[in-house]
Formats: structure tokens, C-alpha cells, sequence
């Protein structure tokens, strides 16, 4: 048996591969790939809401979304560790997100335009995520699959205040209701496109599944997300911005309208509304943190020195 062969017989029991065990180029390469976007997609999914932190309605609204926004660092924060296990710097990693080289996902790039947005946002892009991540949750890395765990707890109480948000809103006044049909209009659409293009264009499907990184495609997470968010509206008394959903018996599952794919490449492309702001905003946070960074680790060197210097 070769190694490749050993390795896949490996995965294909269930096993998961740790940092140290061999493994293929492709696999190590396209783990890093994802396991950066996904990293780069929690922090620059901070700016949205963190936009709202100094606005919210009330003290109570206001600490719930800065712990919110806070976990969301401490998740880029896991994955950022997760990627290191596979022998790529930090430094690296910010790099490429700085320059463009590297993607985040592309729901981060559209505008928070009222507090309904972080009632959305919490509702939809973090149940589109559990539905993602739960999955993930069973990838064959290691350290990426007990990243999964920890992040998906979290991502329920995210989920949770968001829908809180949306019922509040839909069972206020007209006007409130109103906002909340709005934010649902905006979102819905880009919500979908988290779940990556289509089976039939997804570059990197077939090969990741048979790794078992990716453990359903990304069609059927979408469907399964659409299944789920059906019933949620309804609950709410708003209505899906699609004319053409309905259930389909046979199938078992709702009917949806076309995705508009122009609009998905145009912002993976770095062209939509956000994209610009987003990576300038997150230069010059780093730039702005740089003497932080040196402080910790002059900090950590005198304290290395001195434990040299006693021993
Ligand atoms: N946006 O072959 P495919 C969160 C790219 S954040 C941008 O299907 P793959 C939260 C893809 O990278 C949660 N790019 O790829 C935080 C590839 O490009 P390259 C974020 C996208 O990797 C704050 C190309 O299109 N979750 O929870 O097999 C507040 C072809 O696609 C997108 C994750 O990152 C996109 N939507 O599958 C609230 C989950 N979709 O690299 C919430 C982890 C695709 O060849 N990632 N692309 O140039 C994944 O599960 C997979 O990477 C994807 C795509 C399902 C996204």
C-alpha cells in the first residue's frame, strides 16, 4: 500500500489526522486554503456589527452584540491556530488577507443599514454558519474539527440573539416590522451565496469530500439552510424575498429561485459594496495595533531572559 493509499484508508475509517502525521500536499494546501478564509472571514466579520456596538438600542442589546462581536475574534483566533498547525505563519496569513491575495467570506461585504441588520446577520449569516460549521464539525483534521466544536456552541447563542432581535421587531409597531422585512430582503440572498457556488462549479468539491475536509456538498447545506429558514419566517410573520419558493412534495424539500451568480463572483472578485472599506478598515487596525504587538513581545522576551538568567 502506498502512503496515499494508508492515508486515505486512514480517513475513510473515520479517523482524524493530526499535525505531525503525513499527509498529501493537495490536502495540507487546500486546508490551509479554507482554514485561512475561515479565519479571515470571523475577524472581518467583527466590522459589520461592530458598527452597531456604540448604536444599540439599549445597555442590554449593547453588551449581548460586544460579546457577540468578541467571540467572533476569539473564533479567528482558534482558526488562525488551527492553520499554524499546518506550518504556515500568522504573519502570512494577514498578509495575504491585506494584500487580496487571500479570500474572506463574501456576506461581509454588504452594509449594516439599521439595527434589523444585527437582528438578520445574527438570525441568518450565523445560521448559515452552524449549518456549515456543524458539518465541519466531523472534517478529518484534527485540530480543525475540535475548532468546529467549540465554535459551533458559540454560534448557537449567536444565532439565538439574532432571531430574539427579529421577533421583537417583527411583533413591534409597523414600522418596526417594516425593518425587520427590510433587513430579510437585503440578507437572504447574500446568505445564500455562503454556501459557495454551485455543485457543478465548486472547484475544490469532489476532491475535498473524498479528503473528507468537506463532508456535505455545498448545495445540500444550502438546501438543508433554506429547509430550516422556511418555517422561521413564517414564525416571524415575514416573508422570503423569493417568488419562486415553494415545497416541493416530491422532493421533500422547498423549491428556490436562482442565485444570482453574476453578483457572487463580482464581490469574491473584491467589487462589492464593502469590499474596500472592509481591508482598509482591517490595515489599519493592525497598523494601528503594531506597538501592542511589540509591547507583548518585549514583554515576553524580558521575561524568557530573565528565566534564562535564574536557571
Ligand atoms: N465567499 O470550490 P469551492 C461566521 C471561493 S464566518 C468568498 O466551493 P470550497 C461569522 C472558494 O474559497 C463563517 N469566497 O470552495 C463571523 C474558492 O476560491 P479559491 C465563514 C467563496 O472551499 C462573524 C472558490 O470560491 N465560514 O460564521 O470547497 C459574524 C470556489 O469554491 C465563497 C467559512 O469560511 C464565499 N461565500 O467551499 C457572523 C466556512 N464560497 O480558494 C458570522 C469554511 C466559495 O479556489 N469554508 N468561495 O480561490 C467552507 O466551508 C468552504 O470554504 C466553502 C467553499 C463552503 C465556503
Amino acid at each position: 500500500m502506498s502512503v496515499e493509499e494508508k492515508f486515505q484508508a486512514f480517513v475513510d475509517a473515520e479517523n482524524k489526522i493530526e499535525a505531525k502525521d503525513w499527509m498529501p500536499d493537495g490536502y495540507r494546501k487546500t486546508l490551509i486554503r479554507q482554514i485561512a478564509q475561515h479565519a479571515h472571514s470571523e475577524i472581518v466579520g467583527m466590522l459589520p456589527e461592530g458598527n452597531w456596538i456604540s448604536r444599540a438600542p439599549s445597555l442590554r442589546r449593547k453588551a449581548i452584540l460586544l460579546a457577540k462581536v468578541q467571540d467572533e475574534a476569539g473564533h479567528g483566533l482558534y482558526l488562525y491556530s488551527a492553520a499554524e498547525t499546518l506550518g504556515i505563519e500568522r504573519d502570512t496569513l494577514i498578509e495575504e488577507l491585506h494584500s487580496g491575495k487571500a479570500k474572506y467570506s463574501s456576506i461581509f461585504n454588504y452594509p449594516t443599514l439599521s439595527w434589523a441588520d444585527i437582528g438578520a446577520i445574527g438570525w441568518l449569516v450565523d445560521g448559515a454558519a452552524i449549518v456549515n460549521q456543524v458539518a465541519l464539525q466531523r472534517t478529518s483534521y484534527g485540530p480543525y474539527s475540535r475548532a468546529m466544536i467549540r465554535i459551533c456552541k458559540e454560534e448557537s447563542f449567536h444565532q439565538r440573539q439574532g432571531y430574539e432581535i427579529m421577533i421583537s421587531l417583527s411583533k413591534g409597531t409597523p414600522a418596526q416590522k417594516q425593518m425587520a422585512q427590510d433587513a430579510l430582503n437585503r440578507w437572504w440572498w447574500p446568505s445564500l451565496m455562503m454556501f459557495g457556488p454551485s455543485d457543478r462549479d465548486s472547484a475544490h468539491s469532489s476532491q475535498n469530500m473524498i479528503w473528507k475536509i468537506k463532508r456535505q456538498s455545498n448545495d445540500e447545506l444550502r438546501q438543508r439552510f433554506v429547509d430550516m429558514s422556511v418555517p422561521q419566517t413564517e414564525y416571524l410573520g415575514l416573508t422570503l424575498p423569493d417568488p419562486d419558493l415553494k415545497w416541493n412534495e416530491e422532493r421533500g424539500h422547498y423549491d428556490f429561485g436562482e442565485i444570482d451568480w453574476t453578483e457572487f463572483n463580482e464581490v469574491v472578485k473584491g467589487n462589492g459594496p464593502c469590499n474596500k472599506q472592509r481591508i482598509e478598515t482591517r490595515v489599519n487596525a493592525y497598523e494601528n495595533g503594531a506597538w501592542v504587538r511589540e509591547a507583548a513581545v518585549a514583554y515576553a522576551n524580558k521575561k524568557a531572559n530573565k528565566n534564562t538568567a535564574a536557571a
